[in-house]
């Protein structure tokens, strides 16, 4: 009875993203193995526990029969989560294709791609076609397991087209949509062959969120220039209906990485990386495999730190940690094989018989590793090109409440907004700013070292992911309540 009532206090949510938080991998005809996948929103939502949670999306694997589909629906089940099947040729074109093509770099100022013109723009609208597909299905998803006053939250721009299609299923649900990536300016937006579109059905949600102001305002300018519509202090107006707009800081778990570090594996994986390096300062780097991070510029910058100050070779390593992600797009391929050269080249220069100066591992680490190198680390280097947010720099700066380490981040990163104070902001692109930088940081006195890790640290631990959980459906909420006296009257 006692757990009844729990339940019934507690608002479903629906999470709806492109990937599901497990991966599944198939062991029998039917049998599944599931495994918690790596990557920032996952790591955000994991630590939202005051709604009733439920996660629709693709669980990454292509599943052609029935008695597959059966089984992962019902071990998928017991994670709360609900599959969208999509076929293969859905995920080259949508996924790879729109999504991972085209989004992906746009809304981080790479620019649509350029090859063959007449190619792309071929398979450009085919792209969009299987794009409006796929959000139809996880529309379809959503809608049959929708029940009155639940909330849904589409996520990422995977799934911009998904708000019109559920409004158009069901007029009454409430929709809200975030933006992990960064929205760019309007004059690039607009480049978009899609793009009035793709703004026409966000607007179609009741709430839209981006993880800063500046992206909420470039958001509000392209409805404004392209659609002409009308741009207010709340949100984008067209025709009497207004649609919410603004911003929600993602956070993270920070507790869980406190706590960690209390754990006997975590103590002793700190042991052990501390003999390793004695003697040495530790800078990190921690980032998906991906062209945004600036993954060479921040090892070029490492590279001129050591050829500008020769007394710390043999006193300071970085560890590049990278998870490989996209691995069959040839540009992910092209980039590893650039970092591995990079990371080849300058260990060959600046390294010994018995050390090198940059250890790069090409994989995930477990969450304890993780917080463990977190904890040892002397310097962390966040090099984003462009990034919304960026959860490595929160992690980062959770773990460090005994070392007090310094935080060098991006200006491009969203973070920088909000861990500005108290890192040392960088141009990534400007390797010679970043190389003193790196200087600065290792020879920083104590006491600013402590300011400025104070100052983060307070931000970490109280802007956190299950407040922005909250922050948003409760606005989402209201919206629809003032949305509902507004028709009134
Ligand atoms: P990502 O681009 O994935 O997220 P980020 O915010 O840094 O970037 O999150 C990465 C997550 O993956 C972190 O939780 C980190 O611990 C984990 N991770 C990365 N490399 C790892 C490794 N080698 N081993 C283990 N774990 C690793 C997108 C946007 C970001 C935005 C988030 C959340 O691109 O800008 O901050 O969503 O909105």
């Amino acid at each position: 009875c006692e757990r009844q009532d729990f339940r019934a206090s507690k608002q479903r949510l629906l999470v709806v993203a492109n990937r599901l938080p497990v991966s599944a991998l198939r062991r029998g005809k039917d049998s599944w193995q599931l495994e918690i996948s790596v990557g920032g929103l996952v790591s955000a939502l994991l630590g939202v526990k005051e709604f009733e949670t439920r996660w629709i999306g693709w669980a990454g694997v292509n599943v052609p029969d029935e008695i597959g589909k059966e089984a992962l629906t019902k071990a998928l089940a017991e994670k709360r989560c609900i599959p969208v099947f999509l076929d293969e040729e859905i995920v080259h074109q949508y996924y790879n294709g729109y999504c991972n093509n085209i989004l992906w770099p746009l809304f981080h100022y790479l620019g649509l791609p350029q090859e063959d013109r007449l190619a792309t723009t071929r398979s450009f609208q085919s792209q969009f076609d299987a794009y409006k597909k796929a959000n139809q299905m996880f529309a379809d998803v959503v809608n049959e397991h929708y029940e009155e006053g639940d909330v849904v939250w589409c996520h990422d721009y995977h799934l911009m087209f998904l708000p019109k299609c559920l409004k158009e299923r069901n007029s009454k649900m409430k929709v809200g949509w975030f933006l992990h990536t960064p929205f760019p300016s309007s004059e690039i937006h607009r480049t978009l062959p899609s793009r009035s579109e793709l703004l026409r059905s966000v607007l179609a949600a009741d709430l839209v969120g981006f993880h800063t102001y500046d992206y909420a305002r470039h958001f509000v300018s392209a409805c404004t220039r392209i659609l002409g519509l009308e741009g207010t202090p709340e949100g984008v107006e067209d025709q009497g209906k207004l649609t919410r707009v603004a911003a929600f800081p993602i956070g993270i778990d920070s507790d869980r990485f406190i706590r960690a570090l209390e754990l006997p594996q975590v103590q002793d994986h700190m042991k052990e990386l501390k003999e390793r390096f004695a003697g040495r300062k530790v800078m990190l780097g921690v980032d998906r495999l991906d062209m945004i991070k600036g993954i060479p510029q921040k090892i070029l910058a490492f590279e001129k730190f050591l050829e500008e100050n020769p007394d710390w070779r043999d006193k300071v390593v970085l560890l590049q940690i990278a998870v490989p992600t996209r691995t069959d797009v040839p540009e992910y391929q092209k980039l590893t094989s650039q970092v591995h050269e990079i990371v080849g080249r300058i260990n060959g220069r600046f390294g010994t018989l018995t050390a090198v100066p940059i250890h790069h591992l090409d994989r995930s680490l477990d969450f304890h590793a993780l917080c463990a190198l977190y904890a040892v680390t002397d310097v962390a280097l966040v090099t984003s090109l462009r990034d919304g947010m960026n959860l490595v720099s929160y992690e980062f700066v959770a773990c460090q409440a005994s070392k007090k380490g310094v935080l060098i981040l991006s200006e491009f990163a969203g973070a920088a907004q909000s861990l500005g104070a108290g890192a040392i902001l960088i141009n990534p692109w400007n390797v010679t700013e970043v190389a003193s930088s790196i200087g600065y940081a290792l020879n920083m006195p104590a006491d600013e070292r402590e300011k400025r890790h104070h100052h983060n640290f307070i931000h970490v631990t109280t802007h956190t992911s299950q407040e922005w959980a909250a922050t948003f459906v409760s606005e989402l909420n209201d919206t629809i309540v003032e949305a509902q006296l507004r028709t009134r009257q």
